[in-house]
């Protein structure tokens, strides 16, 4: 039959080429499994499941090892010839006939199965085989914005994979699979509950239900974190206060957590989501964001969790600058915050745009661990009938120099902790993570292309120097196809899709978050129930031209960033055309850098942008004899609607704005569609 995308990129299908076959069979003879641990068991049970679908057959798993050659042997807390950098890290290491998984830890054991299987999967060889890998960030997670009532906040793949009204009783096999998908990936923990959250969560109730996803997910790596309600004091424990400072608030959140950690031992910690878009949070009692994490902090202290405290805030004013409200709010604080506490930034200062700048949060806290909050779910990019391939816009973020400490200073080292050497009293706390897209779909992602954004971000929290295009191929083999030709067709419109995306929807920094559903392209937007939310704040067209002058003579958000920075950025003639108007107010008839004026190079992008879908469509279509027909024809129409609404933003945009332009529409582009 066809595929239907639920096993992801685990497919492990038989190897049709049976040299191949056989020569991985000859090196994958039994599994030896030195240990009892859950984990390691996982890891050997994931390798017999590869197996037998790659080659055929049912490979053993024994006990001990004795003189066997031509197998495959898991060793965890064995020491290693060159051991790896961290716990969590794996070596490969073929000798004598015999391919040896060693890790210090049972996870980094089930890593490397994963690696090891990975090889198989891409059909690399086995022979010499050795390899090394340890994640270069510590918290590697995904949030799941998923509500109490089973639906999930910007979730375009149906609803929530927790089924709360069966919990705890019957555990869904989904659990399980979803538990694989992220420990294939290196992915160490989840948060299973939405930012917006309800301190439902927070009840015993439903503690016993998180309590059984977790026992599903300890076996792969996996811990349970849970997004907090900062006002639960209140609306749970009936206190008369939820102010971080009072003795019996700081009591309540002591005796939650403890019961957290006596129905759930390895508890991850919490998120936090506060005063931010009506959250409640410390502000509301005059205190400040390091005053919330840190009572929250004391209360994980006997224990091994975190509390990950969100810095996407601003204020509903629609004077203020929302690009500088994170920046102002928390670098006043650096340094006050807990060791147990990593603040969460969003890659962008404003929200998940299809393309921001870094935010000018990195490298401006030294003091604090500042997590990466990177967004699967596609709420910017078109829901689940666009194809966009997020890698290059992560990579985008992590390859940024902030010149912290001079150049070189990237995003991507302020994350990992090499540049600040986040390391106070303990373990290293370093993070990334990313908002979930993922759902009840019986693919998962809802538009299948979409599981590489879910692959992607895991392979890059595992090790940030991946390139989006290696990250692409090894997705493609796992997942669609091994010819060589669709392969590099595919992994080219993949690396292509976000440009072409942000062409037709908002180019050269033209700036779109406002309310309802952030779908409908609506740049004339002036009204809204917060007077920021409205489409003119961002874009601020007029008579004149268009753009945000954050500048000197703007709103100086440009000032946020080290001078060099500044200096990329700060001159309208030399800004690089894809920021430019997240900076700069620009005349319509200013002549860029491309030869044309800002008018003509708008509507170039808009239109080639659009026009660039229906590239992908030919290109797509060439793929068709290497592809499953089930899954082709998804993808297909998909992009048929793809570019139906491609055209629909263009023109929505371009006759918005020309009512200010007051131009034509260049003449190449006024042809019929
Ligand atoms: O982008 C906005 C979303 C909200 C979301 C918020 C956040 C969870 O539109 O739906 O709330 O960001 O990140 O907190």
């Amino acid at each position: 039959g066809g595929d239907d995308g639920y096993r992801l990129w685990l497919k492990y299908d038989l190897i049709d080429d049976v040299a191949k076959r056989q020569a991985y069979a000859r090196a994958a003879q039994f599994i030896a499994l030195t240990g009892s641990g859950p984990v390691l068991r996982s890891a050997a049970e994931e390798l017999q499941t590869g197996l037998r679908g790659l080659l055929g057959k049912t490979v053993p798993i024994i006990s001990s090892v004795g003189s066997r050659t031509g197998g495959i042997v898991l060793r965890a807390g064995a020491p290693a010839a060159t051991p790896p950098a961290n716990r969590e890290g794996y070596q490969i290491a073929a000798d004598r006939n015999t391919l040896t998984i060693s890790s210090p830890s049972e996870a980094g054991v089930l890593y490397g199965a994963f690696a090891l299987l990975r090889q198989m999967q891409t059909r690399q060889p086995l022979d010499g085989l050795s390899l090394a890998s340890s994640p270069k960030v510590q918290y590697r997670m995904l949030n799941h914005w998923d509500n109490v009532d089973g639906t999930i906040e910007r979730g375009y793949a149906g609803g929530s994979l927790w089924k709360w009204y069966e919990l705890p009783e019957r555990i869904d096999p989904r659990y399980r699979d979803y538990a694989r998908a992220n420990a294939s990936l290196g992915i160490n923990g989840t948060v299973i509950n939405n930012v917006n959250a309800s301190a439902r969560f927070m009840t015993a109730e439903y503690l016993q239900k998180v309590a059984a996803l977790a026992a599903v997910f300890r076996p792969y790596g996996i811990r349970v974190y849970l997004s907090v309600y900062f006002a639960a004091p209140k609306t749970l424990g009936k206190l008369k206060t939820s102010d971080p400072l009072d003795p019996e608030v700081r009591k309540w959140w002591n005796d939650k957590v403890k019961e957290i950690y006596q129905i759930i031992p390895d508890f991850g910690g919490l998120l936090v989501k506060a005063n931010s878009e009506g959250e409640p949070g410390p502000q509301d009692y005059g205190r400040t964001h390091a005053d919330g994490a840190n009572m929250l902090a004391e209360a994980m202290k006997p224990y091994d969790g975190v509390v990950i405290w969100r810095a996407f805030v601003y204020k509903a004013d629609p004077k203020a600058d929302r690009f500088r409200a994170a920046h102002e709010e928390f670098t006043p604080l650096d340094g006050q915050f807990d060791p147990k506490v990593i603040v969460q930034v969003k890659n962008g200062p404003i929200d998940f745009q299809p393309r921001e700048p870094f935010s000018p949060l990195f490298g401006s806290m030294p003091k604090t661990p500042l997590g990466m909050e990177f967004q699967l779910t596609q709420e910017y990019l078109g829901f689940a009938t666009h194809l966009v391939y997020e890698a290059p816009l992560f990579k985008e973020c992590l390859d940024a120099d902030t010149y912290a400490s001079g150049k070189g200073s990237t995003v991507a080292r302020v994350i990992d902790g090499s540049l600040h050497g986040y390391r106070t009293d303990g373990p290293s706390r370093t993070l990334m993570a990313g908002v979930a897209n993922t759902g009840s779909n019986l693919n998962w992602t809802g538009h299948p292309m979409a599981q590489a954004n879910w692959y992607a971000f895991g392979r890059l929290a595992w090790d940030h120097t991946l390139s989006a295009e290696a990250i692409a191929r090894e997705w493609i083999g796992m997942t669609l196809t091994h010819n060589p030709q669709a392969t590099s067709r595919i992994a080219n419109l993949m690396l292509r899709s976000r440009d072409i995306y942000v062409d037709y929807n908002t180019p050269m920094g033209l700036s779109r978050p406002w309310t309802g559903v952030h779908f409908a392209p609506e740049p004339w937007q002036a009204r809204s129930p917060r007077p920021d939310w409205t489409a003119v704040y961002y874009h601020r067209a007029d008579s004149v031209g268009v753009g945000f002058d954050r500048t000197a003579t703007g709103s100086n958000a440009l000032a946020q960033y080290r001078p060099e920075v500044q200096q990329q950025w700060n001159d309208p003639e030399t800004c690089p055309l894809p920021y430019l108007l997240w900076f700069h107010h620009v005349p319509w008839t200013k002549k860029l850098s491309t030869g044309r004026t800002l008018w003509d190079e708008l509507c170039n992008r808009f239109y080639t942008g659009a026009d660039s879908v229906r590239w992908m469509q030919q290109e797509w279509a060439a793929v068709k004899p290497a592809l499953d027909p089930a899954l082709h024809a998804d993808v297909a129409a998909r992009l048929v609607t793809q570019h139906r609404e491609a055209i629909w933003w263009r023109d929505a945009w371009v006759l918005y704005l020309q009512t200010f332009a007051k131009q034509p529409i260049p003449a190449p582009f006024k042809k019929p569609e």
